[in-house]
């Protein structure tokens, strides 16, 4: 959550219900099977999950007579980079052999690292089947001297380890077949179906792996899809398969709201302060999914254990990418970087696992979990006079504190400020990140930024300065960027406190997308004493944000108001997808 520099006002926000998640089951009352909410309990609990490209691709391991692909750049992608023709590829793909795999391996390396659940690629863009399919010979089985379902053997490994097992399928992309996304230099454009596409592999693959492999965690699906009937379309047949199977949200298309479970970032995305929408950022090891002979770019296991707690200070799942060699062994800087990573975490995951986004900011020496009464400082610096600084603590007495490797030792905590001062030991235990636990007295009480005003210029009130109550959420998009939405009724809505300091006339402008469908939805706008009844008017399709003129109001005098937007009734739909709120002094 951004600090906007200025006084404080504290509101009441207790740490049951923290930033990050919104949880609309009442307390205690089960949350029904067979909806979002309950498949996503394992993933919001689970946290951290291997990701595996693994395929012809990894023969190739970034290289096509003589051609390199550059470090940075995706290995798995070679065929389409340069055109390679799909008799060639397919020629290639018959060398496929992973000897050396070992199911049982991969799934405690995984394991090893902290991971709770895999996510391995079972169709890649480039056609090739990862496990038995019917659909054609053009698999690991049929195809190949390897002559085993590599999916059936890791399924099975992931069960006996308790390791949740889940797949990855291109449903768009497809540069084996004519009817594919993709391949325009084979196929002629003009000619293809995708439809038939759709109905003839890419939904009997999805059931097949659906039906032959066991409980399912989630299915990893990339790129979208044209319509938005065609993404329903799969999450019918997912969910008609396997009510509690997960869908992310690359289900549907680049520039369409969410269908599926959950919101991916964009490939090593990360949210921007606290999204309240379950999501993923699927992250890699070096710079490719596909194993590269050229890139040993490895992240070392601090940037590592840094990218999966700033994702989770934020309320997200971080899903680590790891790509085979072509012999079925994992590359060993990988292994050695997932070793140490599980080495922390194996000391610290109580910081992780079941933890929330943290209401409080981002700091110079690190970032904070929440889970039940305890907030989690992870110092990825040590201060150089050993004494942490919590700023913005408010007023939070702390019943104990403590470091998680060393529980039994107290340590004493104070306050000066609104900071929160804990002495440490001269030496960070851990280089990469200690973790303090502070045990809190009482429900958090989160201090929410008020907005103020330089001279001249306007309030700009958006989600990050905001706090939502009800179903409203803090969400993204890899088109709509950081918006809210999922507002329906009057008890669902977005407040912003601010200081004004210049009285007079203001100009109101709102920027906001609303679907033609949406159009009319009525809303009230609330600006300290007076309140606006306004109407939402259609700007296009998902994301086609516009800006209105709402016209003019007078703040009278200086000092604390608040703003607020809400349905001013119930709806079946969405209100908006909101994204900024302008208050510009007129002159
Ligand atoms: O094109 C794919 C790419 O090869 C890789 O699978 C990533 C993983 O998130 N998804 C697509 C690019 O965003």
């Amino acid at each position: 959550m951004k600090r906007t520099q200025c006084a404080l006002i504290i509101m009441v926000c207790t740490m049951g219900l923290p930033v990050g998640h919104k949880i609309f089951a009442q307390a205690g009352t089960p949350v029904p099977a067979g909806t979002s909410e309950r498949r996503l309990e394992w993933f919001q609990h689970d946290k951290f999950g291997m990701f595996i490209h693994f395929g012809p691709y990894s023969v190739l391991a970034g290289e096509w007579q003589g051609h390199r692909i550059p470090v940075g750049n995706e290995a798995e992608w070679i065929m389409q980079r340069y055109n390679i023709p799909v008799k060639e590829y397919r020629e290639m793909a018959r060398q496929f052999n992973p000897a050396k795999f070992n199911a049982d391996d991969w799934v405690a390396l995984a394991k090893a690292a902290g991971m709770k659940y895999l996510v391995i690629t079972a169709k890649h863009h480039d056609g090739f089947a990862m496990y038995r399919t019917n659909v054609n010979d053009y698999n690991i089985v049929d195809w190949t001297p390897f002559k085993r379902d590599l999916l059936k053997e890791l399924a099975a490994a992931c069960r006996k380890q308790g390791i949740r097992f889940c797949f990855y399928y291109s449903q768009r992309e497809d540069w084996d077949d004519p009817d594919g996304y993709g391949n325009n230099w084979d196929y002629d454009r003009s000619k293809k179906n995708f439809d038939r596409y759709l109905e003839m592999k890419s939904k009997p693959q999805v059931r097949e792996l659906l039906t032959g492999y066991g409980p399912v965690g989630l299915v990893w699906f990339d790129r979208g899809l044209e319509t938005r009937e065609q993404a329903e379309d799969f999450v019918e047949l997912v969910h008609g398969l396997q009510p509690q199977c997960l869908i992310n949200g690359r289900v549907g298309s680049y520039g369409q709201d969410l269908v599926g479970d959950y919101q991916d970032m964009n490939d090593r995305g990360m949210a921007v302060g606290g999204i309240e929408e379950p999501w993923e950022t699927p992250q890699i090891l070096n710079e490719t999914w596909g194993y590269s002979k050229f890139d040993q770019n490895w992240k070392p296991p601090a940037v590592v254990i840094h990218l999966l707690v700033e994702t989770v200070s934020k309320g997200g799942n971080y899903l680590l990418n790891v790509g085979p060699m072509a012999d079925g062994t994992m590359p060993p800087a990988a292994v050695a970087t997932l070793r140490q990573v599980g080495a922390w975490m194996q000391q610290n995951g109580e910081s992780i696992y079941g933890a929330t986004a943290s209401p409080l900011p981002e700091y110079s020496w690190g970032r904070t979990t929440v889970k039940d009464n305890k907030v989690y400082l992870h110092l990825f610096s040590w201060p150089a006079d050993h004494v942490l600084r919590v700023s913005d603590w408010g007023d939070n007495p702390v019943k104990a504190a403590y470091l998680l490797s060393r529980p039994a030792e107290k340590l004493a905590t104070s306050e000066t400020d609104r900071t929160l001062l804990v002495p440490l030991p001269a030496q960070a235990p851990d280089a990469s990140d200690t973790v303090v636990v502070l045990e809190m007295a009482a429900p958090f009480k989160v201090d929410l930024p008020i907005v103020t005003q330089g001279s001249d210029s306007p309030f700009q009130l958006d989600y990050m300065n905001g706090s939502t109550a009800g179903k409203a959420w803090k969400r993204f998009n890899r088109k709509g960027g950081f918006f809210i939405s999922k507002w329906t009724g009057p008890a669902d809505s977005v407040t912003w406190n601010l200081l004004v300091s210049q009285t007079g006339k203001y100009r109101v402008r709102i920027t906001y997308a609303a679907r033609a469908e949406w159009q009319g939805g009525k809303y009230m706008l609330t600006i300290g004493p007076q309140s606006l009844a306004e109407v939402v008017e259609q700007t296009g399709d998902d994301f086609d944000y516009k800006t209105l003129d709402l016209g003019t109001i007078t703040l009278p005098q200086a000092g604390p108001i608040s703003v607020r937007i809400q349905p001013a009734a119930n709806y079946e739909h969405d209100l908006m997808q909101f994204q900024t709120l302008e208050l510009s002094p007129i002159y």
